[in-house]
């Protein structure tokens, strides 16, 4: 029988299938070949008692990709969320988990939360920047229900990771998807403290037929150190049209003459997005001359 990993507890794999979930224990093969299983996966059982549930989980399905953090295989799309205000958009940080995305090849889709608290509208030019560069950005409201439908659209048939930093609304967004899931929402320090005698599991929880979410703990740095920094220009999508038009090969688009990238900055380049291209890979060549020395 096949089906989806949903959950990894203490040697435990739970595996969903078309006849409900099975508790498994992986074979001793994985353990030879060095191979963990991971939520997400696509794997085939066999059931070893049909009323209790019970089965071996005996092949893992070739994955399409793994995301880190959360530690998941085979995600579709990790949907980054960020409020309006109350906190306020953290452009660099959105920025550091777009990168991240397409480093990982995976499909990055922006949700701006809470658009009802933000009465002068300022999130408005911040979305008009993504969508310029390409990104699906969509601005809602978990209270009003504001573009709730839309949102709702992008998770059919799809394995989504959330992403953010705490007090976005990621769980208020997730129970509007399916209130069953009941997650925890609310005052940042009552979560923390809470937080302390709960271990944090990935899971993928299904909001609907054959769609699943999968939330992460909610962080407010991101780390980029891994990428070299003449392939931080892979990572910008508005780029992409215009790399190999440089005049020089190689070009870092940060001082070279005759630069094409720099020659559509302010138009189709969002000029924000330039600046935070020649912020990170300063950022970068300077861990790459740390390393070195
Ligand atoms: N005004 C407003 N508040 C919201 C909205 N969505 C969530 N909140 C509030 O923001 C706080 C954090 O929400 P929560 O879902 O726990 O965020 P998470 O940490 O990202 O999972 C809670 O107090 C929510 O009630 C929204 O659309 N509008
Ligand atoms: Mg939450
Ligand atoms: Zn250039």
């Amino acid at each position: 029988m096949k089906g989806t990993i949903i959950k990894g507890i203490g040697g435990f794999y739970y595996i969903d299938t078309q006849n409900g979930v099975y508790e498994c224990r992986a074979r001793g093969k994985f353990r030879k070949e060095k191979i963990t299983p991971l939520v997400g996966d696509y794997v085939e059982i066999s059931v070893i008692d049909d009323s209790k549930k019970t089965g071996s989980l005996d092949e893992i399905m070739p994955r399409k990709n793994m995301m880190i953090r959360p530690k998941v295989a085979n995600v579709d799309q990790v949907v980054i969320v960020f409020a309006a205000v109350s906190p306020d958009i953290n452009v660099d940080l959105l920025d550091r988990f777009l990168v991240l995305a397409a480093k990982q090849n995976i499909e990055a889709i922006i949700c701006i939360n809470k658009i009802d608290l933000d009465t002068e509208e300022k999130y408005k030019p911040i979305v008009d920047v993504y969508r310029k560069s390409g990104y699906r950005t969509i601005a809602v409201s978990a209270f009003e229900n504001i573009n709730t439908d839309e949102l709702r659209s992008i998770f059919e048939g799809k394995i989504t990771a959330f992403a953010g930093p705490s007090g976005v609304g990621k769980s208020s967004i997730a129970n509007i998807l399916n209130p069953a899931l009941n997650a925890e929402t609310g005052d940042l320090s009552l979560k923390i403290e809470r937080g302390k005698h709960t271990t944090r599991h990935a899971e993928l929880m299904e909001i609907f037929e054959n769609s699943y979410i999968v939330d992460s703990p909610g962080f407010t740095s991101l780390s980029i150190e891994d990428i070299l920094p003449e392939e931080l220009e892979n990572y910008f999508p508005e780029f992409k049209e215009y790399l190999g038009q440089c005049y020089y090969t190689g070009c870092s688009h940060v001082k070279e003459p005759d630069c094409a990238i720099k020659e559509h900055v302010g138009d189709e380049i969002p000029q924000e997005r330039y600046d935070r291209y020649l912020f990170f890979y300063n950022e970068l060549k300077n861990v790459y001359r740390e390393r070195k020395r």
